[in-house]
């Protein structure tokens, strides 16, 4: 058995370390194809969403970069929007493309059967490989709504081919510090067929692209059932596993705060990076084994601050918990094949009340115990309600 009070030192250690990174878009409204309602305060531009951001790192300590997406958080001066961001305490995280939201994406974008359109889709990442140069981000993320709704709609093959034609292309954009993540999903908005549907087939293409290029796995991405702590420990394995979306998935696919539908799924995800050491601090090695823990969520009925502010400390529950998972006992158990002690090494940390050592956590990092008190306190929101008057709100999709 580990000696608790070190095991306890250690995951305070850890946990100082580990860092969350923010969607923009969950700043925005968002909702469903029938209804997108507006919440007071909500912010207009970039750099309001960025302000926003830089709240829920204010009262947590470890969500410090914002991940932006392209056209929608379209501005002309990166540099200033970077600087903006460097003033409000936080960096410029992922930058996400945008496939699925022109004309002429109907039958595809990076897969669709015209070379012209292939070479917009491309194109458009060279103009996102341009913010990233402008504000220091690294990653270049990528999502394909690429798919078929009917049986013989397109070769399924030839799409395979011109997408990693098209992946090659926007590989070669990159710099050499930069790398590429790749999302996968096995629905929507196509069913009968999507290009990127599975984690194997992200792998492939990132295998034969070059070592910068990672795998990217959404929670809400899965069949119910999926066992995705699996799919964590392969990718890790592979060194692919480039970052994580995290959501819940009880709407549709996704977007609903991490740890909200299944806190212990979380918890399992996370014991698997914790169990191979891959809870990585910043910066990170283009080529190395980093993940980056990021947030891929809106808000439609809950408050958007608070949201984001639930879902990093719920993510802080399951790593704190993982943590604290004796491992020396659990391998011992494991080779004993005793199998009910085994499952109690991990029920025992699962079980922990990790709420006081996180509160400790962040007094030793000079912050409120509860950030979620702390920032309804502050008044921010209240502020920003009675300022954001006028203009047009920010929304998915907007
Ligand atoms: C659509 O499913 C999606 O939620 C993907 O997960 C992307 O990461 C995100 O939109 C933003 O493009
Ligand atoms: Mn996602």
């Amino acid at each position: 058995m580990t000696d608790l009070a070190s095991t306890r030192e250690r995951a305070l250690a850890a946990l100082r370390e580990q860092t969350i990174e923010l969607p923009s878009w969950a700043f925005g409204n968002s909702g469903t194809r029938f209804k997108v309602f507006g919440t007071p305060g909500t912010p207009r531009d970039p750099f309001e969403k960025i302000s926003d951001a830089a709240q829920v790192h204010a009262f947590t300590g470890v969500a410090p970069r914002v991940s932006l997406h392209i056209p929608w958080d379209l501005v002309d001066d990166y540099e200033k929007l970077a600087a903006h961001a460097a003033d409000s305490g936080v960096a410029i995280g992922m930058i996400n493309s945008n496939l699925f939201q022109d004309d002429a994406y109907k039958f595809g974008s990076l897969t669709h059967p015209d070379p012209q359109v292939r070479a917009k889709a491309v194109a458009h990442h060279a103009q996102c490989v341009d913010v990233m140069r402008a504000t220091g981000s690294k990653e270049l993320k990528l999502w394909l709504p690429d798919g078929t709704n009917y049986p013989g709609q397109d070769d399924l093959r030839d799409r395979q081919e011109r997408l990693a034609d098209s992946l090659q292309q926007i590989y070669a954009l990159l710099d050499e510090d930069h790398r590429l993540v790749l999302e996968y999903k096995f629905f929507e908005p196509a069913f009968y067929h999507t290009d990127i549907p599975d984690w194997g087939t992200s792998l492939l293409h990132c295998l034969a692209l070059g070592e910068r290029a990672k795998v990217v796995l959404d929670t809400g991405h899965h069949a119910p059932g999926t066992n995705i702590e699996f799919i964590v420990v392969q990718l890790i394995r592979a060194g692919r596993l480039g970052a994580f979306d995290f959501n819940s998935r009880f709407y549709a696919d996704d977007d609903l705060m991490a740890g909200a539908a299944d806190p212990f799924q979380l918890f399992r995800i996370v014991y698997e990076i914790v169990r191979s050491n891959a809870l990585t601090p910043q910066p990170w090695d283009p080529a190395g084994t980093g993940v980056n823990f990021m947030l891929d969520q809106c808000h439609n009925v809950e408050e958007k601050i608070p949201g984001q502010i639930r879902s990093v400390t719920n993510i802080q529950q399951a790593t704190a918990k993982a943590l604290l998972v004796d491992r020396e006992a659990l391998t011992a158990a494991q080779r004993a094949g005793d199998v009910l002690g085994a499952n109690d090494v991990l029920m025992d940390a699962y079980a922990t009340d990790v709420r006081p050592l996180l509160a400790e956590l962040r007094e030793s990092m000079g912050l409120d115990a509860d950030p979620m008190a702390a920032f309804k306190a502050s008044g921010y929101a209240a502020r920003i309600a009675a300022e954001r008057v006028g203009g047009r709100q920010a929304g998915w999709g907007a």
